[in-house]
């Protein structure tokens, strides 16, 4: 591979080879130091709020097609941000920090032009294999999402495919206005490049958002499939459940709206021509805070706990890392086994885990998802009293 160092060329290729005879759960092979990020996977949640404006902007939406649109605008416009910013700001992608069980981030983005300040609250509810679990909350609009995230991995023709497990489920109840709940599915994954040392992240197949008498069906094509463009999209946002009576591509009924183009730049409505996303702006950083309410960072949260690795990673001191890294690993596995020994389990901060989701059943049924049941991380709602809207 180009990309890879001359001196880290073979343990490239052995961390290629590595992956193609395993599948499961990637994060615990050891790759080589150049394919490292410093940042840890409990900080990825933040990109579904980037553009804060977007967020509250579902609560302001009059008609409930207005509603589903600003929420599937919202949705096509973190993807910049989800898949494609670590090749902006580190050149490919990279493998992130794995995290630990109970890792914390928390952050907010400001109050600005009325729009109202959203909270953000990330917790991993599992190690092995990893889950994060999240909520991103503007109060002020009566906007809140809450999900969790895994993926399964496998290795097919050179790239890296993975299917994320887990959902998310918006809930829009603007004061005073009428309260609707939208499933939110994710898509596949397809990690290409990794042959020359430069990862990227192309999506494949379909998505949906489901709720408010809507459905959104968004499918994702690369290079060389709709237009010969990489990061390619096509939605139908439509009322009309029955129209996907018999497959996922819904039957046309002349009550759709059709939106088209690139995830990480533009989208028009195909019958208009009138632009429908653009995120060719600039994209609000969340603002990180020690605690829900703000204050010092206590010992599990992510950019505390992960500093001294993410320091040897960011200045090419990889012995460091790795041997901050094992310090952080043999604290677990020691944690691990006084739990054995007591009976006890690291208990949540922040979330319950339920065996299933009434609201996912009920909106998986109307597009016929599998699994038809999920487990969810239900939010314990335990903002501090203190906590301003
Ligand atoms: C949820 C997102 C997810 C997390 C990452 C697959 C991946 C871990 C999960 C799905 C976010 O909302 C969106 C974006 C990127 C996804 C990551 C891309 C990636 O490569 C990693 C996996 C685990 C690896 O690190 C593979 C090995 C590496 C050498 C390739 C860069």
């Amino acid at each position: 591979g180009e990309a890879v160092p001359a001196a880290q060329r073979g343990s490239w290729t052995s961390f290629l080879k590595s992956i193609a005879s395993f599948s499961g759960d990637l994060s615990s092979l050891t790759a080589p130091p150049f394919i490292l990020s410093p940042v840890s996977l409990t900080e990825f949640p933040a990109y579904w709020c980037e553009r804060p404006e977007l967020f509250a902007a579902i609560a302001d939406a009059k008609t409930a097609e207005d509603r589903s649109l600003a929420v599937l605008r919202w949705f096509i416009s973190t993807l910049k941000g989800q898949y494609t910013s670590r090749n902006e700001s580190m050149g490919s992608e990279k493998k992130p920090l794995n995290p630990v069980l109970g890792e914390l981030f928390y952050g907010y983005w400001p109050d600005k032009d009325g729009r109202g300040r959203t909270n953000l609250l990330v917790e991993q509810v599992s190690h092995h294999p990893p889950v994060t679990a999240y909520v991103i909350e503007n109060k002020t609009k009566g906007v809140k999402l809450v999900g969790h995230n895994a993926q399964k991995t496998s290795f097919s023709s050179g790239s890296i495919m993975v299917r994320q497990v887990g959902h998310a489920i918006l809930t829009v109840a603007p004061p005073g206005g009428r309260k609707d709940e939208y499933l939110i599915t994710l898509p596949r994954l397809r990690i290409d490049g990794l042959w020359y040392g430069s990862p990227y992240v192309e999506l494949a197949e379909n998505s949906y958002v489901v709720g408010g008498g809507y459905i959104s069906s968004i499918e994702y094509k690369g290079r060389g499939y709709f237009s010969g463009k990489s990061h390619t999209f096509k939605a139908i946002t439509t009322p009309d459940s029955s129209a996907f009576a018999s497959s996922s591509k819904p039957i046309p009924t002349g009550r759709e709206h059709i939106t088209e183009g690139t995830w990480h730049e533009e989208s028009k409505f195909t019958k208009t021509g009138v632009e429908f996303h653009n995120v060719h702006g600039p994209k609000e950083e969340v603002t990180v805070i020690g605690g829900v309410s703000g204050g010092e960072m206590g010992e599990f949260e992510t950019r505390n706990l992960w500093s001294a690795v993410a320091k040897g990673i960011k200045e090419g001191d990889y012995e460091a890392a790795s041997r901050e890294k094992s310090k952080i690993e043999n604290d677990q596995r020691q944690r691990r086994k006084d739990e054995q020994a007591a009976g006890t389990t690291w208990p949540f901060k922040h979330f319950n885990r339920l065996e299933s989701d009434p609201i996912y059943e009920e909106l998986a049924k109307v597009v016929k998802l599998t699994p038809p049941v999920e487990d969810i991380y239900e939010f314990q709602e335990n903002w501090p009293p203190t906590f301003s809207a």
